[in-house]
């Protein structure tokens, strides 16, 4: 049988926010956001996973790490296995420690990153061709050499890539539409990375709105972007707005809040 689409999901993991969500890190300050208005936020997003077919498991929020809600960040999951990541900041590196469990029981193939550098799941992209991993200030060429090493071990081939100066991640700019295109942002297109696929380029001012999330036949866009969601709905995109103000001022976006796969046993 051949792979999946690589945006065809079946099983989501996310994490309840935590109260201390509020004091998540965030490059600028644009005030911190309400825990009321991200749980309202996180909680249409679960619905939307939910509407767009794929099984929700929720996970207990933890205090300690405010930034927990972003389970993508310290890990990587395929239909093939998962990989323990190490985030490459200090206050975030523990959530790797926590989440490890709860893969082991739900995966077969789990493989740790080595203890040789870091990486944020933000900085992956999967499509297609290869994995992509973003070098970043979270994600370090150790790192991302270390995970092309476990990656291998899955089967997958990935590539090194560049995320533009002072952007958090690499998926902070980009996000796979189908299996030839990509929302990007102009500073990200102008590296090169995508010059195999098609692109669209995310209309100026609205550069937040480049971490949308396919998940099977829809595309939820940030729907504080809406000359981004027109663009898409014109290219004939299953658009599904999603609030993501709160989250925003800790700069979250779509792919962050959740952990998404192809269980091929489901
Ligand atoms: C952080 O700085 O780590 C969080 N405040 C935001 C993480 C967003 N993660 C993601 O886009 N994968």
């Amino acid at each position: 049988m051949s792979n999946p689409a690589v945006y065809r999901f079946n099983s989501v993991i996310v994490r309840e926010p935590a109260r201390s969500v509020v004091n998540g890190l965030r490059a600028d300050d644009r005030g911190d956001p309400t825990y009321e208005g991200v749980v309202a936020e996180h909680t249409a997003y679960i619905q939307a996973m939910r509407d767009a077919g794929v099984e929700v498991t929720v996970l207990p929020a933890l205090e300690e790490f405010p930034d927990s809600i972003f389970v993508e960040d310290p890990a990587l999951v395929f239909p093939e296995g998962a990989i323990v990541l190490r985030p490459g900041t200090e206050t975030r590196l523990g959530e790797a420690e926590v989440t490890a469990p709860v893969l082991r029981d739900m995966f077969e193939t789990v493989i740790d990153l080595p203890e040789t550098g870091f990486a944020d799941g933000g900085d992956i992209l999967t499509t297609p061709k290869a994995v992509m991993i973003g070098l970043s200030a979270r994600t370090n060429q150790a790192g991302a050499e270390a995970l092309q090493a476990c990656l291998a071990q899955l089967g997958r081939k990935s590539e090194i890539v560049t995320t533009p100066e002072g952007v958090l991640h690499f998926k902070t700019d980009c996000s796979l539409l189908d299996d030839e295109t990509m929302l990007v942002t102009a500073r990200l297109a102008a590296s090169g990375a995508f010059d195999g696929f098609k692109t669209i380029i995310v209309p100026e001012g609205e550069e937040a709105a480049a971490n949308a999330l396919r998940v099977n036949d829809v595309v939820m866009v940030g729907s504080d972007f809406p000359r981004t969601i027109e663009t898409l709905e014109k290219a004939g995109y299953n658009v599904v707005p999603m609030k993501t103000t709160e989250i925003g001022k800790v700069d979250a976006g779509l792919s962050c809040m959740s952990l998404r796969w192809f269980d091929p046993r489901r």
